[in-house]
């Protein structure tokens, strides 16, 4: 066994290609020690970039109640579906989902330190929260909201999405295939 090594960030600052908006921070490459486990264990592989998939409210009661509205599938599989699809776009995946506002705004904090993209089903908070679309004003990366439901085709309240004046696609309507679609979308803004 080699001597460990702690983990080393290397800012990769003035590619060839065009800037994307999204590298507007330097792209932080977090370089495994020989120590480590998991993408980053030899030295030299960087690790995947992270993507917080965050749902709001109620969310929790996907595929048990109105699957008239919402489908059959519970969260616990749209995580799966989530992580599967990662895997192959070489992303990793943080799927958290709160019932309260303020704890949904602390994850989109956390995201400004340890995710390179957000994919957000606020749920109903998506109607109401000026303090949502604050804290998503404040990360740097795309973020796409999705909806499973198509929200334009529902009561006149939820045409309205103050999440929408930050994201950078909005999918609804889709049933839970939305998250897969955004979780592709982020895949190809990040490599842009
Ligand atoms: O279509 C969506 O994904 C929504 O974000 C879902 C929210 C709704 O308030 C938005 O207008 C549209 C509701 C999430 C609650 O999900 C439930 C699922 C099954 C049973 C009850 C609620």
């Amino acid at each position: 066994m080699g001597a460990s090594l702690g983990p080393i960030l290397v800012a990769i600052r003035g590619a060839a290609r065009p800037a994307s908006p999204f590298r507007r921070r330097p792209l932080a490459l977090v370089w495994g020690a020989r120590s480590q486990g998991g993408a980053g264990r030899s030295l030299g592989v960087p690790m995947p970039r992270l993507v917080t998939i965050l749902n709001g409210p109620n969310l929790n009661l996907l595929g048990r109640r109105q699957p008239e509205i919402y489908g059959r599938e519970t969260l616990a599989d749209v995580e799966r579906g989530c992580a599967a699809l990662a895997e192959e776009l070489g992303l990793r995946i943080r799927f958290l989902q709160s019932n309260h506002e303020g704890q949904l705004i602390d994850w989109i904090h956390e995201a400004r330190e340890e995710a390179q993209a957000i994919v957000i089903n606020p749920a109903a908070l998506t109607h109401t929260s000026v303090a949502i679309l604050d804290a998503l004003h404040a990360f740097e990366g795309p973020v796409i909201e999705v909806h499973v439901s198509n929200v334009h085709r529902r009561e006149g309240f939820r045409h309205h999405s103050y999440v929408s004046l930050r994201a950078d696609g909005v999918i609804a309507g889709c049933g839970t295939q939305g998250y897969l679609l955004g979780l592709r979308r982020v895949a190809t803004l990040l490599a842009a």
